[in-house]
């Protein structure tokens, strides 16, 4: 490990600098999707889902502005407190229409938002309680798992909300993996509603994953600059290109970034070679048909109880309950 890398007082960058190189001396390399989203990728991701193409955020606002009445429905049970845990909560853009329709009915529940990011929950804990007045919020600052790990088992029924098609960043058995974590921290009687992308017009698809303006190729780029940036690595932003195909069979959308030229790149004491169109793969957002969204509820242990979906039915949030 080069002195930068241990000097710094931060963990993150040592652990940012162990992923990254172990995702490019693997074959075909990669890189995971987490480290998009620096502030950098942030403000990209932004731009992203301002594009007219990417109308994966629309739909599902679409439902959260149109169909929070019906997703009450399924949530409240009487007078029966619940925990509201949201994964990866991001401004909370989708959730606080259900937050608000919660809170006009006078239902009892406390919000608990996890994020990874500091920052988040921070801004959370402080802009909601004045946006949504009578909201009881816990902040939960972490990663997903050690949040539940800490909140399962409090006695308090549970219902979760997995939004923005975060799931499809897996493949479809890690997203089965991931289901059958989830279902592990909850009980009979708990709930889910979870966002996912729809198989549709592939050009569609394909569109919105390679916008005709380049944010999402400056989207994957970024990861390279993030590189240089915190792990003194040297990458050609010039010499990599932006290449997104969706396959409508398996319904997936992979993006990578194809080497234009045999060259090699330093990443902190490590000089990872590059054969000419070689790529790392990027990015996974995996695409379902509601036959298998559903599927992936059974075998994960749930029951499939409902799909919300937008007017054009390329989205749905999908509503789970934990098996009996
Ligand atoms: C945040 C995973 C839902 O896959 O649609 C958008 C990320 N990447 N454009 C998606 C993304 C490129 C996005 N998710």
């Amino acid at each position: 490990m080069i002195s930068m890398l241990a000097d710094n007082k931060t963990t993150y960058p040592k652990q940012f600098y162990a992923d990254a190189l172990a995702g490019l001396t693997t074959y075909p390399k990669q890189l995971p999707v987490k480290y998009f989203y620096d502030a950098e990728g942030d403000r990209l991701f932004q731009q992203i889902m301002n594009c007219p193409e990417y109308y994966v955020t629309d739909c599902e606002l679409e439902i959260f502005t149109q169909q929070t009445g019906v997703m009450a429905d399924h949530i409240i049970r009487g007078g029966e407190p619940f925990d509201l845990i949201e994964l990866g909560a991001g401004d909370c853009t989708k959730s606080r229409h259900l937050l608000s329709l919660l809170l006009a009915t006078d239902t009892n529940f406390i919000y608990k938002p996890i994020d990874i990011s500091t920052s988040t929950i921070q801004f959370l804990e402080t802009t909601l309680p004045i946006d949504l007045p009578g909201l009881r919020l816990i902040g939960m600052n972490g990663d997903y798992f050690d949040m539940l790990a800490q909140t399962a088992g409090n006695g308090t029924r549970k219902v979760v909300l997995c939004l923005g098609a975060n799931i499809g960043n897996m493949p479809v058995a890690e997203a089965q993996d991931f289901c059958i974590k989830l279902r592990s921290y909850l009980s009979p009687g708990d709930m889910v509603i979870i966002g996912f992308d729809l198989k549709k017009d592939p050009h569609l698809i394909r569109a919105a994953y390679d916008d005709e303006q380049g944010i999402t190729a400056r989207f994957n780029l970024n990861l390279l600059s993030r590189m240089n940036r915190d792990l003194g690595a040297d990458f050609d932003l010039g010499q990599f290109k932006h290449y997104c195909i969706y396959d409508p069979a398996s319904g997936a959308c992979k993006s990578y970034l194809i080497s234009l030229e045999k060259q090699r790149v330093k990443i902190g004491d490590e000089i990872i070679a590059f054969q000419k169109n070689e790529y790392i793969w990027m990015e996974i957002s995996q695409k379902y048909d509601l036959a298998e969204v559903d599927e992936l509820a059974v075998s994960s242990g749930f029951t499939p109880v409902k799909h919300l979906l937008d007017s054009k039915e390329w989205f749905t949030d999908a509503i789970w309950t934990v098996k009996q």
